[in-house]
């Protein structure tokens, strides 16, 4: 047993419990009525999931395990990991036995690489991630033990192992696939002496040698890691994971969802429209240019990428801690200049048009941006980077939600004769 399974040993069965004795005691207790409008509004705001990694407020934004994520961006992805899914900030040793288990499946299976490189070249990458994910269902460890007969309960313990299989092995998949797809040349191999996930991914994608880049991916896997339980990516994955579907199945499900604009894609959106606006005036335009060329995309019926949020009804504290990113390092190229040009410029409009119920922009309006100047310049990608830091979050809470016990999901659907009646 690792040292992460018998850190969880002990909270597995207390959440059980804990699980228990809410349905004992509060089961009939009602937390509100459920409204036409909220069953035909996307279920927003129904108090119907339960989610112990991360919360996200409307008027701060997202914490891990009751930390703001303002006062975790110094962190590594280890100990990101380990934070959501123990609730704990991990010790020295903690730590060093986690880069150990990471460390064995940084290099990708010869098949997963056989299988990126048979896909046409105009797949999306978000398409060729979910399937270098699903190629590797065969490892399964969970699937295994539910077909050996481990009960319930128990069952936890393999979805561990499935998860740090994955966390390892999601950035060596999205590395080979940036260079498969954009014909960067061979796949790199993980670096031989050094077992930090996010020096490895870095490296393994061959984008710059620059110090910096190493710490914008750092950061860049740190915030994306989660977000609460009711996005469209973290419910995807609860959902199948309550079928008992193993992990590769519920992350390779969650990455599908992700790679909508609505969510994930927002990012490649975002730095497709910063284009946009330099393209067309052929400058970086000054903020009463972009006043006119965001009120023309609104008056074409089009949404303004990385603005809006479906919780948040303030600046995403995420997009405020890239945009400190950019400062410590000076990366003040014309993206970054026309981001912040935005910045000022936009909300006003959108409260102008009053329709967006926050006009504050989302980690998406920076992010992009960033990658851009370090010479990530194919902004198809960009999702895949999500991708690779939500898939910390998938895990964490598909592995809480097995060790709690959490059933099958399964909610009941209405006709519109119904809802009407
Ligand atoms: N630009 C223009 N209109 C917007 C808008 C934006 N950025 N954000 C919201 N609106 C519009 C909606 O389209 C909707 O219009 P409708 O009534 O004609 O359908 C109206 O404002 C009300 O929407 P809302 O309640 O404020 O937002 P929502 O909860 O329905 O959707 C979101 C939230 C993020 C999908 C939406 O704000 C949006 O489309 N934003 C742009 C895309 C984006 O940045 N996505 C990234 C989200 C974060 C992530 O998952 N990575």
């Amino acid at each position: 047993m690792s040292i992460l399974h018998e850190k969880l040993l002990a909270q597995a069965s207390e959440l059980r419990a804990k699980r228990a004795s809410l349905i004992k005691e509060h089961g009939e207790d009602s937390l509100g009525d459920v409204t036409v409008e909220a069953v035909l509004g996307g279920m927003r705001g129904v108090p119907a999931l339960v989610c112990e990694t991360s919360s996200v407020s409307a008027d701060e934004g997202l914490r891990i395990r009751n930390i703001p994520i303002m006062e975790l961006t110094n962190i590594t992805p280890e100990e990101t990991f380990w934070l959501l899914v123990t609730g704990d900030r991990a010790t020295q040793t903690e730590l060093t036995a986690l880069k150990e288990a990471f460390a064995k499946y940084y290099e990708v299976p010869s098949y997963v690489v056989d299988t990126l490189s048979a896909m046409p070249k105009d797949s999306h990458p978000m398409a060729m991630l979910s399937a270098g994910i699903l190629a590797m269902e065969r490892e399964s460890e969970f699937r295994k033990a539910y077909d050996a007969g481990t009960g319930k309960d128990e069952l936890w313990k393999s979805m561990v192992n499935d998860s740090v299989r994955l966390i390892a092995s999601i950035p060596g998949i999205a590395a080979a696939l940036y260079r498969i797809r954009f014909n960067k040349g061979s796949v790199i191999k993980p670096l031989a002496n050094d077992n930090d996930l996010s020096n490895n991914f870095a490296h393994m994608l061959g984008v710059s040698d620059d110090a910096s880049w190493k710490d914008l991916v750092r950061l860049y896997l740190v915030l994306h890691s989660d977000h609460e339980g009711g996005n469209v990516s973290a419910m995807t994955s609860y959902v199948v994971s309550s079928a008992l579907s193993d992990p590769y199945y519920s992350v390779s499900a969650a990455l599908c969802g992700l790679a909508g604009p609505l969510h994930g894609l927002a990012n490649q959106e975002c730095l497709r429209f910063i284009i946009e606006v330099k393209e067309k005036f052929g400058h970086v335009p000054s903020e009463d240019e972009i006043r006119d060329f965001a009120w023309n995309r609104l008056k074409g019926g089009q949404v303004i990428p990385g603005y809006g949020h479906a919780v948040l009804r303030v600046t995403d504290p995420r997009f405020t801690a890239f945009h400190a990113f950019a400062q410590s390092h000076g990366v003040t190229d014309d993206n970054v200049t026309i981001v912040q040009r935005i910045f000022n410029v936009v909300p006003g409009v959108l409260q102008e048009q009053g329709k967006a119920k926050n006009p504050w922009p989302n980690v998406d309006a920076y992010s992009g941006s960033l990658l851009y100047a370090y010479g990530m310049t194919e902004f198809d990608y960009y999702t895949v980077m999500f991708g690779v830091s939500r898939a910390i979050g998938l895990c964490s809470q598909m592995v809480v939600n097995r060790m709690m016990g959490s059933p099958i999901v399964r909610p009941k659907s209405l006709t519109l004769a119904e809802l009407a009646k």
